[in-house]
């Protein structure tokens, strides 16, 4: 075995998200999303959110980058770069159109069952994505998502059914993707659901938590405290129905660093990064932090856990942490610098990185960094379920997308995972974010692609939606077949 190989076995693939990528919204009986109706956005001109679909108006998740009809062709091509896992998620709007419908829609489990066939039949393994930031929009109108109670229940009945649906066919399952967001920018909306009945701007420029009102931090805590509930639950429940499932937590999991080593700079990174344990530490280790009442307290948010709560939590742990991983943030209180509002809510530019077209700092060593923290606390296996790079690309003059930043991102990015391998962790798959093109979770837009697969797709919903291998496509394929050995 050559020194660079990956452990035997390691999961390479890649990941997606039903609404990002599907298309086909209102087919076969499916429900609306909450994020089907969401418009795309730039920084200029705020995103939208709609209850209702509004005439002479583009919503990228209508196309997607239309897999619903072309899952078999891109799953060749998933198959033709050597991937032994595909990520992916169910869309709950597919199987209970208003989520909480009494009878699931048997064309929407058909849909699914034939997808994870098709992966099968190449040897690649599903990971499904129970949730992907998509709660039906019925539940959202009618109860603001999971604000209510009643939503922990439908969700558990959603879960249960795809356990006894798939059973067999799928092994591994998340429960909710980026269960932190709901703290977090627009997570209220986008992913919890919370309506309340209004049409919504999204401005995703303006993501600050500190603009945040008592009122929305509450409810965006106690959403997030009932996902905390039906995770634990179905975690239970997928065991129960099968004991061979591997269930895990997904978290954004990005770097945060003191902006120096002046102390208050090193206080505010702590902090940061207790967004990340705030839910690690319930889904992993069945309670709440011990940062818990000061954190919250901060923020101005009651919260209540009943001892029920507790009971739930303790008995629903995970089997597995993923996480996303895609860039770093500094914090830096002691003095004024440039804050760099395309890095997401990530804080001040770090004068030491290079940054994306979307202001994404590029820091390698923050994944290894932050693998070690993650492992550090919870001794449990790792799995990245989302790394990438969003970027402009071009098609050549020869007709081709020649992408070399992608495949310097993704050696970098393998590099430091084979350090944080050789250090200990205990890293079990790596699925590269969108290594199709598809449309992005934050603007909406085609033009911030990922791809190892060029779609042509444009951010009007206008192209022939036809497919063709980047360069990346190749390397990725070289790099699976070394198993990470030809970095
Ligand atoms: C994560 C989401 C994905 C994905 C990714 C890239 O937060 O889980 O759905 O899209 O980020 O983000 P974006 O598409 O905004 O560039």
């Amino acid at each position: 075995m050559n020194n660079n190989e990956f452990p035997k076995g390691f999961l390479w693939g890649g990941a997606t998200a039903a609404y990002q990528c599907e298309g086909a919204w209102n087919e076969d009986g499916k429900g609306f999303a909450i994020t089907d109706l969401l418009t795309a956005g730039t920084r200029r001109n705020p995103r939208k959110l709609t209850t209702k679909e509004e005439s002479g108006v583009y919503y990228p998740a209508k196309i997607g980058i239309d897999h619903y009809h072309r899952y078999k062709e891109d799953i060749k091509l998933f198959a033709e770069m050597g991937f032994k896992v595909y990520r992916m998620s169910v869309s709950w709007a597919r199987i209970f159109p208003n989520g909480d419908d009494e009878k699931p829609n048997q064309k929407g489990l058909d849909f699914y069952r034939d997808v994870f066939n098709e992966c099968h039949k190449y040897g690649i393994e599903p990971l499904v994505s129970i949730m992907h930031h998509d709660t039906p929009m019925a539940l959202a109108i009618k109860q603001d998502g999971w604000l209510c109670k009643d939503t922990i229940g439908a969700y558990v009945k959603y879960a249960k059914t795809l356990f006894n649906e798939y059973k067999g066919l799928v092994h591994y399952w998340i429960t909710f993707n980026e269960i932190n967001m709901t703290m977090n920018y627009f997570g209220d909306v986008y992913g919890a659901g919370i309506l309340s009945n209004q049409t919504t701007v999204i401005d995703i420029n303006n993501v600050s938590d500190d603009s945040m009102s008592k009122e929305k931090q509450n409810k965006r805590f106690a959403a997030l405290h009932n996902q905390f509930l039906a995770s634990a639950l179905v975690v239970k429940a997928g065991h129960e129905i099968d004991p061979s499932n591997k269930i895990g937590c997904m978290i954004a999991s990005d770097a945060h660093y003191p902006y120096s080593c002046n102390p208050i700079n090193i206080l505010a990174a702590q902090n940061s990064m207790r967004k990340l344990w705030y839910c690690g530490d319930v889904q992993v280790r069945g309670e709440y932090s011990y940062f818990t009442k000061s954190f919250l307290k901060e923020k101005g948010v009651t919260l209540e856990i009943t001892e029920q709560d507790k009971k739930i939590l303790k008995e629903g742990t995970v089997d597995f942490y993923s996480l996303s991983y895609y860039t770093s943030g500094t914090d830096c209180l002691d003095q004024k610098v440039d804050t760099d509002s395309g890095n997401f809510n990530l804080g001040a530019a770090n004068p030491y990185l290079k940054k994306s077209e979307w202001g994404w700092a590029f820091d390698p060593d923050g994944l290894r960094w932050v693998l070690n923290e993650i492992y550090g606390r919870y001794h449990i296996p790792l799995f990245i379920a989302e790394n990438g790079l969003g970027a402009i690309d071009e098609v050549s003059e020869d007709g081709k997308v020649h992408d070399p930043y992608r495949i310097e991102y993704l050696k970098a990015h393998t590099k430091a995972m084979k350090q944080a391998i050789d250090d200990g962790v205990d890293l079990f798959g790596y699925t590269w974010w969108g290594p199709i093109d598809l449309v992005s979770a934050s603007t909406g837009e085609m033009k911030k692609r990922y791809g190892f697969i060029y779609v042509d797709l444009d951010n009007a919903g206008n192209g022939t939606l036809e497919r063709q291998r980047k360069d990346s496509f190749y390397y990725y394929k070289k790099l699976i077949e070394s198993n990470g050995a030809c970095v």
